[in-house]
């Protein structure tokens, strides 16, 4: 029994069995996860190889919030690269628990996914960076308190976000700026004060997504690329009240220039 491995990465591993049945390919070489404001991007990553809705999938469940979708669609994009697009993630404080939040992780990890583009919106700290901003993460601060790891997996985080695909995004795009995500477990966005702690930690962005699905990645052995959409200036530092309409519209206005970044780095990758 106890040499058994854990449940989630058999669960992971029956996922991949069900992907490559389902869309009929050997495996995957590339994985898109889609935040908020990001799933117009889906259309325009490749040819499509099919769709599958997530609560279809082995260990998948279908997202909760309104604005973000559901599906993994399998493109095969410009550089010949196979890729599974994820539009919809598994967040913390839906209460499935980390396994459940990087699921769609291992599964893609198993599949043979060598490099993983995580992409979320995110309120932000700096003025410089208002909302419609793209923004490269160069690192984290896991402030949930919550892992996907248990027992001694001593996984090694420093350059977890990958310079080599950081430096190849900046290719496509040299404007990117970089900066340190803050994960909160959420779902109620930040008092002022906690901004302003996150801001003294030496955050510059706060969400409530990517740093746990980082975690699990890097485990994997994949390369992390990770890119939020400033959707929102962070609690405290906008004189007005944050709603999550503002979110999804700060998602919509910034979609032409999101799908070309994706598009783009999909074809440097
Ligand atoms: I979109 O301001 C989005 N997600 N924690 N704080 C946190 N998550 C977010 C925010 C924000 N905006």
């Amino acid at each position: 029994m106890s040499t058994e491995r854990p449940d989630p990465y058999a669960l992971a591993e029956e996922a991949a069995v069900a992907l490559r049945q389902r869309f009929d390919i050997p495996g995957l070489d590339h994985a898109y996860v889609l935040g908020s404001g990001w799933s117009a991007a889906a259309d325009e990553l490749g040819t499509s190889l099919g769709v599958a809705e997530l609560a279809e999938l082995p260990g998948f469940s279908a997202p909760v919030v309104a604005g973000h979708g559901g599906q993994l669609r399998v493109v095969r994009t410009a550089t010949g690269a196979i890729a599974a697009v994820l539009t919809g993630r598994t967040h913390l404080y839906e209460g499935r628990g980390p396994a459940a939040v990087v699921h769609g992780i291992r599964a893609v990890a198993a599949a043979g996914a060598s490099v993983v583009v995580l992409t979320n919106g995110c309120g932000g700290l700096r003025p410089e960076w208002p909302p419609g901003t793209p923004v490269l993460i160069r690192d984290h601060l896991n402030l949930t308190g919550q892992t996907p790891l248990v027992g001694p997996r001593f996984i090694d985080l420093t350059d977890a976000y990958s310079p080599r695909l950081r430096d190849l995004a900046r290719t496509v795009a040299p404007e990117l700026g970089e900066g340190v995500y803050a994960q909160f477990g959420g779902p109620q966005y930040e008092t002022p004060a906690e901004v302003r702690m996150a801001q003294v930690l030496g955050a510059d962005l706060v969400g409530m997504s990517t740093t746990v699905e980082t975690v699990a990645a890097r485990e994997a052995g994949m390369e992390v690329l990770a890119i939020s959409l400033v959707t929102n200036a962070a609690a405290g530092i906008s004189p007005h009240p944050l709603s999550h309409d503002e979110v999804v519209q700060a998602g919509r206005d910034a979609a032409p220039v999101l799908r070309g970044l994706l598009t783009g780095i999909a074809g440097a990758l």
